[in-house]
């Protein structure tokens, strides 16, 4: 008897429950705040075209609506901004979204359309990303591979070569010991032994650390910064942290992660 009277009770509870649920919503839909309406009447005539082009992808619909949670409602705002930027395909926009999320932004406007970015509105790591994606993008738009070696991210231009020309990057055509990869990171001529004609072939500079597009030997010394030796104490600290053999190879300073340290190393590296 008990059991039966608690099913029933808990029916009755699940039915009030989803009636409050459903007229809440309704409550929502059908009420529209004085001045939400009198903005949406504004926009509706003039973006009426505009919207229908507009539609939003299906990630945005849970961002649609009062929030309450704040995590979401960050990332909805960083989504919807980076929405709006690349439907307009303005660049300016991705600089209202945090530092760590604006390279996104900034390439998927490249992505569509690389001549409308301006990179100088851009510094540091972003600045960098987005000379090379903009350069990548502009070479494979227009299918032309010398754009290729203007690329200043190494990787990158390897990759550029490798879409447009079906380079395999593993490869040696040369046959000087090594891969188109490895003679991108070097700056060395994939399609030259010797790159600079001193008698000593690529592979051999670079393993005996020679200049293999130069003259002399590669100075390890004002490439490499010990941590030890850095004044500043945090950055000390944080070189120690984020670096093998507590040592910043000041080539590599590209792939750093944190955006201090990268400043730093960028400031190191402007000095020599
Ligand atoms: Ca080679
Ligand atoms: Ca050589």
């Amino acid at each position: 008897m008990n059991k039966k009277i608690l099913i029933i009770l808990t029916i009755l509870a699940f039915f009030v429950f989803s009636v409050f649920i459903v007229l809440n919503n309704n409550n929502k839909i059908d009420i529209p705040s004085i001045t939400d309406k009198k903005e949406s009447e504004k926009e509706s005539e003039s973006d009426k075209k505009e919207n229908i082009e507009e539609e939003q992808p299906p990630f945005l619909d849970i961002c649609s609506g009062d929030i309450n949670d704040e995590e979401l409602a960050e990332i909805c705002k960083i989504e919807k901004t980076i929405n709006k930027a690349t439907k307009n395909l303005d660049a300016s926009k991705c600089l209202n979204i945090k530092e760590e999320f604006r390279q996104r932004c900034i390439i998927d406007i490249l992505k569509i359309n690389p001549d409308s970015v301006d990179c100088s509105l851009f510094d540091g790591r972003n600045n960098f990303v987005c000379l090379s994606e903009k350069k990548y993008h502009q070479a494979i738009s227009r299918d032309d591979s010398d754009l290729c070696l203007e690329i200043k991210d190494k990787i990158k231009r390897a990759n550029c070569f490798n879409v447009i020309d079906k380079v395999d990057l593993h490869g040696d055509e040369d046959g000087d010991g090594l891969s188109f990869l490895e003679e991108m990171m070097h700056g060395t001529n994939p399609n030259l032994k010797d790159s600079d004609g001193d008698g000593f072939n690529d592979s051999e500079e670079v393993k005996n650390n020679y200049n293999p597009v130069g003259e002399g030997k590669i100075n390890q010394e004002t490439i490499l910064v010990k941590c030890n030796e850095i004044e500043d104490e945090d950055m000390q600290i944080l070189c120690k942290q984020e670096m093998d053999n507590d040592t910043i190879d000041l080539e590599k300073c590209y792939d750093i992660e944190s955006e201090e340290l990268y400043n730093y190393c960028l400031s190191l590296l402007e000095s020599l």
